[in-house]
């Protein structure tokens, strides 16, 4: 399934916009002239989503979101990931080339450590190709035994896309797993992959929030993946947290 929250963000803005302008013509008096009013506050949906992060609700229950070639990746017999440290969508040279094989089915999943059952799960993940065009399949499926799921198919072109899919499990002994296979192609086929991510409780994808080692926790606000500048105060309610080195300076920029 591809994702056109971007196209549908700009509709929102665009509606809005209409909208308020339309109410304030209404609203203009009789024989005085029309003008176009400035809107200065733009409500724009639920979440502001990019690769680098966004607003709204994150989770991931996977680790290694953005090291498909890590061993925490389990490949099939026939499928490589070599480290070709690939321009990522948020501009990092973080995505790897997936090379799945000939005949039959080849997969690439990670299996989370959360039980699949009587939950909903959705998970996501940027793809593209190198030239032309391949549809592959993205999935959501139960740990143990013959899987309960539901798979995807995901067009890919050369552009990144982020792709999608939720599955709400009746029951299961397993642990949720995301996982990617190549249709069953009968030729060897490589994609390229970037910032996985699983979420429970929800039918549509958050904001994407990277992994390494551990997962990241269900919540809502601010995720950046990369660099933050603050012009000015920020206050801060709970507790904060600092993993890296801090530098204070009495200067910005
Ligand atoms: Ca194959």
């Amino acid at each position: 399934m591809r994702m056109s929250r971007a196209l549908l963000t700009h509709m929102l803005v665009g509606l809005r916009v209409i909208i308020a302008c339309s109410i304030l013509l209404l609203n203009a008096p009789q024989g005085l002239a029309k003008e176009l009013g400035v809107v200065e506050d733009l409500f724009i949906g639920r979440h502001a989503i990019s690769p680098p992060g966004g607003f709204g609700r994150y989770q991931n229950l996977l680790v290694r979101s953005e090291e498909l070639d890590h061993a925490s990746w389990v490949k099939s017999a026939s499928t490589t990931v070599p480290a070709t440290n690939l321009t990522a969508p948020d501009g990092s040279t973080t995505a790897e080339s997936i090379t799945f094989g000939g005949a039959g089915l080849d997969t690439i999943q990670q299996a989370s450590t959360t039980a699949a059952g009587s939950t909903q799960f959705t998970g996501s993940v940027w793809l593209k190709v190198a030239s032309g065009t391949l549809t592959v399949r993205i999935g959501v499926i139960d740990q143990a035994g013959s899987p309960a799921g539901t798979y995807a198919n995901a067009d890919l072109d050369t552009t990144w896309q982020r792709f999608q899919v939720t599955h709400t499990f009746a029951g299961g002994t397993g642990n949720a797993v995301l996982i990617l296979d190549d249709n069953t192609n009968a030729s060897s086929q490589t994609i390229h992959a970037w910032g996985a991510q699983l979420e429970s409780g929800t039918g549509t994808a958050g904001v994407y929030t990277k992994t390494s080692a551990g997962t990241v926790t269900a919540s809502r606000g601010l995720v950046s993946n990369t660099d933050a500048v603050i012009g000015s105060n920020e206050t801060i309610g709970g507790t904060l947290g600092v993993t890296g080195a801090t530098t204070l300076s009495s200067t910005l920029g």
